[in-house]
């Protein structure tokens, strides 16, 4: 694997799934496997969850862990092509991803949507510049489109929990004051249309997700009609996608409280995390026995060990 972006970069779900779980049950087993070699984290934007799990997955494995915040360590760098470089960013991306490509062996790159340029975004424009000139393996530590790591660590834990073959997930959308990405609903969906899941996407009209992700899945507009018999509530807040970027709704009545999850099937309750209390879920939910948020993050370091390992094994 050269890069993994994408759910289908990682090949057969049931055969990593097998090697995740592997894994958590045993994390320092292959402990010896990435003696040597270097991990460089780079950030483009904040993270908590993303930044700590990723290290430590790759210290289970044995590597060398470096961490650039790019906007407080680093050069400010410029990622538009062919500009006259007289803007506040002294290097450009050109020059700076094959320079870090020579410290190391593999690359983890964070780069949010910019939301204001659907074209740029949708086309990946920042993390192909990691693939095309590095020189290294890319891993997506969430990119403008997808957050695959978070996708597979749902997806794990959506196995630790389900208690029957094809469980019914709702993807609902919640309020958020302010905009955010489509990546993790993106992806997630990417991921659950690929699992023995029975999917179903519930939000407001006008939040639409792109149709290149949510082709042949059920959408359901009325929220408590979509929460009937779930056995997985994932709540997530994206900004418009035809209204590019835009936060046209912040309808509370979308928030997930205790009234709609008694319409459910006992579900647990999910969220990539960081989440907004009491916009996107109720204290009463996300502080209820039903909640797996916490196991969800403690995921993240299975989801990013099994994407490294399979790295360092086959290159
Ligand atoms: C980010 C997002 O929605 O993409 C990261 C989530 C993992 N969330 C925020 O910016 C709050
Ligand atoms: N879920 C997630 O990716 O969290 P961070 O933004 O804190 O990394």
């Amino acid at each position: 694997m050269k890069r993994f972006l994408k759910v289908n970069d990682i090949g057969d779900l049931s055969k990593v799934l097998k090697e995740a779980k592997e894994l958590k049950e045993n994390p320092l087993k292959y402990n010896q496997l990435g003696k040597n070699k270097t991990i460089v984290l780079v950030f483009f934007n904040s993270s908590l969850r993303t930044r700590l799990s990723t290290q430590k997955a790759a210290m289970n494995l044995g590597m060398n862990v470096m961490v650039l915040d790019v906007n407080k360590d680093s050069w400010k760098l410029e990622t538009e092509l062919g500009v006259i470089m007289d803007s506040d960013k002294p290097e450009h991306i050109k020059e700076a991803v094959p320079v870090i490509g020579q410290y190391c062996d593999i690359i983890g790159v964070r780069a949010f949507a910019s939301l204001t340029n659907k074209n740029d975004d949708y086309s990946e424009k920042i993390i192909q510049q990691f693939i095309d000139y590095s020189g290294v393996p890319v891993i997506s530590l969430e990119s403008a489109t997808r957050h695959p790591l978070q996708s597979f660590a749902d997806l794990i834990t959506i196995e630790q929990y389900k208690t029957k073959e094809r469980p019914k997930v709702v993807l609902t959308w919640a309020p958020h004051p302010r905009p955010l990405p489509q990546a993790v609903a993106n992806s997630f969906v990417e991921w659950m249309k690929n699992a023995n899941v029975d999917l179903v996407i519930t939000h407001p009209e006008g939040y639409e997700l792109s149709e290149e992700f949510t082709s042949r899945v059920k959408i359901e507009y009325d929220q408590k009609k979509a929460f009937k018999d779930a056995d997985f509530i994932y709540a997530k807040n994206w900004s418009s996608f035809n209204d590019y970027g835009q936060v046209t709704n912040k309808d509370k009545n979308w928030t997930v409280n205790e009234e709609k999850m008694a319409l459910t099937n006992n579900a647990k309750f999910m969220h990539c995390l960081p989440v907004r209390r009491n916009m996107i879920v109720t204290d009463g939910v996300i502080d209820s026995k039903n909640s797996i948020v916490i196991e969800e993050a403690a995921n993240r370091v299975v989801s990013a060990q099994t994407v490294i390992k399979r790295m360092l094994e086959e290159n």
